[in-house]
């Protein structure tokens, strides 16, 4: 199974390089795609120096205009997956909340599932210095989300996920509806819509130590809004008739 991995960043200066170094420890073989949004603290400057010195063929930077939204980012990385012959592609945040320790069990979980979901809110995951607010809006918006759209994942908000190839050329990375929050809720739906097998996988969120976090207020609104949106055009994202 050829892997590879999505990291986005955005003034991730202070992690990125030990972020690399812990998923190369952790899976040797991966290939990682950092996709960098011309951040002013210059994160891509490591990337490329990484790049050729350190990990070469292993390591590859999409450096794009200016700060486009995590959501277009990782869009950006799955079709950059797609059009290359990988077999696996994750995805995760460069801030360490999500563990490389976990992407061995995750990745192995291919071979039986189409989507291991790295998960806070099953039996042995759970999140570690998060404000009580930030506990509350992750774990209510995943319950909320969950019971609209009647699907039996517990951590819908979550990013750190591994699918396989076939998912994302199913859904339609080209046409997701939502950008912001709800995008890891849009695309975990459309898979369980089509039919694929998800496995929630049980991790210890840790909020980041260095850098600063992109989350805005507001977008907890729109992703309320969003989730109704999605449940109701829920029969145009069926894609397969799965045997
Ligand atoms: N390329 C790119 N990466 C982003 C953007 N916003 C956030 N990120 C990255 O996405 C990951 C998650 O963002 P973070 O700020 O930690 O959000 P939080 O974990 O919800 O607080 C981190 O690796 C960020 O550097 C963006 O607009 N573009
Ligand atoms: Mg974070």
């Amino acid at each position: 199974m050829k892997k590879m991995i999505i990291i986005a960043t955005y003034n991730e200066k202070d992690n990125i390089a030990n972020i690399l170094a812990e998923v190369y420890k952790n899976v040797p073989d991966v290939h990682v795609l950092v996709i960098d949004d011309n951040s002013p603290d210059k994160t891509y400057e490591i990337v490329e120096q990484l790049a050729e010195e350190k990990y070469q063929g292993q390591l590859f930077l999409l450096r794009r205009a200016g700060k486009l939204g995590l959501g277009t980012a990782y869009v950006a990385g799955f079709k950059w997956g797609l059009e290359r012959d990988y077999d696996a592609i994750g995805q995760m945040d460069a801030d360490f909340s999500h563990n490389p320790k976990y992407l061995p069990q995750m990745f192995e979980t291919l071979e039986t599932y189409d989507l291991a979901i790295g998960s806070r809110y099953v039996t042995g995951g759970g999140v570690v210095n998060w404000s009580a607010k930030r506990k509350f809006i992750s774990r209510g918006g995943s319950l909320y989300a969950k019971l609209i759209l009647g699907i039996p994942v517990n951590d819908l908000t979550g990013g750190f996920k591994c699918w396989k190839r076939e998912v994302l050329a199913t859904i339609g990375v080209d046409e997701l509806l939502s950008t912001g929050f709800c995008f890891q809720i849009e695309t975990t739906y459309k898979a369980y819509l089509n039919g694929f097998k998800i496995k929630e996988i049980p991790i210890i969120f840790e909020d980041r130590v260095l850098g600063q976090s992109k989350m805005s207020g507001g977008i907890f609104k729109e992703a309320l809004l969003m989730v109704l949106k999605l449940r109701s055009q829920r029969d145009t994202f069926i894609r397969v008739k799965r045997k």
